[in-house]
């Protein structure tokens, strides 16, 4: 089997000024051409955006003049040699989304979601890829009577069914979560993202997006979740990271808390050739509130390192001594023989 070369991509977001729910920014803010700076240097190959992070300020500017942003966004990537991985529609900030987007009980409110989607769609053609990340965050409920599980399931299928009319080419990636910040998500889980899917006028366009900590925090293996987003040929991007248990979304780098399950998320995006149609590895980290200004972009190469260390850890794993353990039902040796593989002790 030829062996995959994978690219690699962060957004602006993932360079953060350190600010909690209890506290404020512990870094000053940088410019986005110190990101992309950075991002070419450490090697990366693309970013990702949210709709405002490519086109600042996006709610008070015309159709017009969000193109043109667009587009003279579009020039200093490409003069950089960085493709934009994706755009995705902040759907979670505005006053008009404060009880849902596309879901809202308010037909204005849901109307904005809707419109705003469609730009953001725009935004993405001009950038040059296909793919529009829907991070539901606020679709979901506080208080369970306040809406119908069931409208909702149709209104977001009416407004995907809007996405896909507005551009024949556009694919949408379902990214789930199951909580934060709402107390439960419509969308929780890769299963709920694929099966939704069915419901929309063109199935074939709606995929997913698996992030690690979202699984985890579903209660879900994240190597699990890839392997059937997978199998159903629906995973068109990921955000890897790491995430200590059931607590909030940690976002920490990628194999930081659990590298066994780190191993096995690689490990299956081996074994499915993940990146072959053209998808790239996304590390949705955050620095630590304590980092420093001059180890800011640590996590991210950190990430980036991990993943690469654990991929030759992939490649060198006895497969065949597994094979023998695995058909002798001897998994007490096998589990030692994947914890010394990871020891580097054989
Ligand atoms: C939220 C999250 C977002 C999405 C993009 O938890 O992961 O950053 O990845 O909107
Ligand atoms: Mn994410």
């Amino acid at each position: 089997m030829p062996q995959n070369r994978y690219r690699f991509c962060f957004g602006p977001w993932n360079v953060s000024e350190g600010q909690d729910p209890y506290g404020p920014t512990t870094r000053p803010p940088q410019s986005f051409d110190w990101k992309l700076d950075q991002l070419k240097t450490l090697g990366f190959d693309a970013m990702m955006f949210h709709d405002d992070d490519a086109v600042p300020d996006i709610d008070d500017k015309s159709e017009q003049q969000i193109l043109k942003e667009a587009k003279q966004l579009r020039k200093r990537l490409d003069d950089a040699g960085v493709a934009a991985e994706m755009v995705a529609p902040r759907l979670w900030f505005s006053p008009m989304t404060m009880d849902g987007a596309y879901t809202s009980n308010d037909p204005k409110c849901r109307r904005y979601a809707i419109d705003r989607s469609l730009r953001a769609i725009d935004i993405a053609k001009v950038l040059g890829t296909d793919i529009l990340v829907l991070w539901l965050a606020r679709e979901g409920t506080y208080l369970r009577e306040s809406k119908s599980g069931r409208r909702s399931v149709e209104l977001l299928v009416e407004a995907f069914d809007k996405m896909l009319a507005h551009d024949k080419s556009v694919r949408l990636a379902i990214e789930p979560k199951p909580n934060e910040p709402m107390d439960h998500a419509y969308i929780p889980t890769i299963g709920h993202a694929l099966a939704i899917a069915q419901l929309t006028r063109d199935s074939k366009r709606v995929g997913a997006l698996i992030e690690t900590a979202h699984c985890i925090l579903a209660g879900l293996d994240p190597a699990d979740e890839i392997d059937f987003a997978m199998s159903f040929g629906k995973l068109w991007s990921l955000h890897l990271n790491d995430q200590n248990g059931l607590k909030f979304d940690q976002d920490k780098p990628f194999g930081s808390n659990n590298l066994r399950s780190a191993f096995n998320q690689v490990r299956v995006l081996e074994r499915n050739q993940y990146g072959s149609n053209g998808e790239y590895v996304c590390f949705d980290v955050h620095p630590f509130r304590t980092t420093r200004v001059e180890h800011w972009m640590k996590h991210l190469e950190n990430s980036r390192r991990t993943f690469l260390r654990l991929v030759e850890k992939v490649r060198s794993f006895d497969e065949g001594r597994a094979a023998e353990l695995i058909a002798n039902r001897d998994y007490q040796a096998l589990d030692q023989m994947v914890i010394e593989h990871l020891l580097g002790r054989e």
